[in-house]
């Protein structure tokens, strides 16, 4: 094993990843001037009195995504136009100045509470391109007013689990060109809300590199440091609303962290995936796309790639007009919900006996079966390759398996095989590549009573913290391709 492998292996997640890898699935509110003006990017100039949801309802939306299962929000506070969904004292062009609540609301203060009230986390998107504010271009003046925004967003509204900085910027060559302070920006963030991750143009939640729900199958999230590169990161984004954007995905750079990607790399980072998509064409609300919301079938694929695949899942729903999530889409999340509770509701390997080639003292096999997830199996040093086998203790059908590494201590599963024992011998039906923080295997039902998991491949020796097995729901299978 090469040097740059193992120091790969020996890269760790800080606390606040952890943390944000636990949540597997939140959503994204995509809501302001756009959602009356009917647009994505708005230029900057829509008047304030347009902004009226007439039954904004903060406490809907977090009903609505609470029933798909997702554990946090992240509202767009500031899209690209610049309207500021609170009252910012740094410019007028905010809810103070519309007629929404005459003048005294304050969307993020809504919506945080209700995430709160909820037991959901509330997260910030603040948009650096601005269209509306005329320092922006002045690079000094608007990084400072940048700052008071962020300032404002992390002191007044409790808790923060993340800060989502888009790369998207669409000025053109005769634009203005602006030079953001990015390490000024992380720098507030760390000191005001060191719990919260900064995602995509930030270090600690990597951007996929598409908006469509694409996830790569060997999601590594030990990856090159170069790919914290915010230039590289804005090169990437979107630069022109043609409406095709987000439904693109490149798979050019599909492998970020295999021993062939980080041959040559000096320097690696903890940077895991975050898979970022709509359940529309659109980010924001268009009344002509309630027709298009995403089939269960859909969200349930992209569900079992991202989640399923070692990355998270950030679902945008945008509220309507009348500041509601339309009831499609309240339809929809409710029904992926009752899906993936209900497959995954009974762990038919919980009552299971595990035995493995070799364990090291204190990392015993039967670990992987806990629910707690406090404890882990791994071998002593020197064994890259490993054999587990579960008895189940009567037969089951089943149809998924889920596995985890145990992440603390670095993602180093490089391949691993699934058998079952047929009553003669064991035979081989998957086989996948990276586990990491979690891995679902999706197959066709079976029936067996013992399990067989074979790490083929893994780097210094592997860990795993999860293994378990289910049926899935009726409805997921009737929906099956
Ligand atoms: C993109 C933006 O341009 C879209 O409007 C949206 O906010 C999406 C999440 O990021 O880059």
């Amino acid at each position: 094993m090469t040097d740059i492998v193992k120091q790969a292996a020996s890269i760790v997640p800080s606390e606040r990843q952890i943390r944000w890898q636990e949540l597997e699935f939140y959503g994204f509110v995509h809501f302001g001037m756009n959602t009356f003006t009917d647009q994505e990017w708005g230029f900057g100039d829509a008047d304030p009195a347009l902004f009226n949801p007439t039954e904004l309802d903060a406490d809907q939306w977090v009903d609505a995504f609470k029933a798909a299962g997702m554990k946090g929000l992240i509202l767009t506070c500031k899209h690209h136009d610049g309207f500021c969904l609170w009252p910012s004292e740094y410019t007028d062009y905010n809810v103070k100045h519309s007629p929404w609540r005459d003048g005294r609301g304050d969307v993020v203060r809504e919506v945080a509470d209700a995430c709160r009230r909820g037991g959901i986390k509330f997260g910030i998107y603040l948009s650096p391109w601005d269209r509306h504010e005329p320092s922006y271009g002045d690079s000094d003046r608007y990084n400072q007013f940048f700052l008071n925004q962020l300032r404002e967003l992390l002191t007044n509204y409790g808790e923060i689990f993340c800060v989502w900085f888009d790369g998207a910027c669409g000025e053109g060559p005769n634009g203005k060109r602006q030079v953001y302070d990015w390490d000024a920006y992380y720098a507030l963030i760390r000191e005001l809300q060191p719990n919260a991750v900064i995602s995509v143009c930030g270090p600690d939640v990597r951007w996929c590199g598409n908006e469509a729900g694409y996830c790569r199958p060997s999601e590594w999230s030990v990856v090159p440091a170069a790919l914290q590169d915010v230039e590289k990161i804005q090169e990437a984004s979107q630069k022109v609303d043609d409406g095709q954007f987000s439904r693109q995905f490149s798979s050019q750079d599909d492998d970020l962290g295999s021993r062939e990607a980080i041959k040559g790399v000096t320097d690696l980072v903890w940077y895991p995936a975050e898979v970022n998509t709509s359940i529309r064409p659109g980010w924001f609300y268009h009344a002509s796309q309630d027709d298009e919301v995403r089939s269960l079938e859909e969200l349930l694929d992209i569900y079992y790639n991202s989640v399923g695949g070692n990355a998270a899942f950030l679902l945008n729903v945008p509220p309507d007009k009348r500041g509601l999530i339309h009831e499609n889409d309240v339809q929809r999340l409710t029904e992926l919900g009752d899906t993936l509770r209900e497959t995954f509701r009974t762990d038919l390997a919980a009552h299971g006996i595990v035995t493995a080639s070799n364990s090291e003292e204190g990392y015993e096999p039967q670990n992987i079966i806990r629910q707690e997830r406090t404890t882990y199996w791994r071998p002593q040093l020197g064994h890259e390759q490993a054999v587990l086998e579960i008895d189940l203790g009567t037969a089951h059908v089943f149809d998924r398996i889920v596995l985890g590494e145990w992440i603390r201590q670095g993602q180093r599963i490089e391949s691993f095989s699934l058998s079952y024992h047929n009553g003669d011998e064991w035979e081989k039906f998957f086989k996948g590549t990276i586990v990491g923080y979690k891995r679902i295997c999706r197959f066709p039902q079976m029936k067996a009573r013992k399990l067989r998991l074979e790490i083929t491949q893994s780097r210094i020796y592997p860990t795993l913290g999860q293994f378990e097995v289910y049926l899935s729901s009726k409805r997921e299978r009737k929906n099956e391709r």
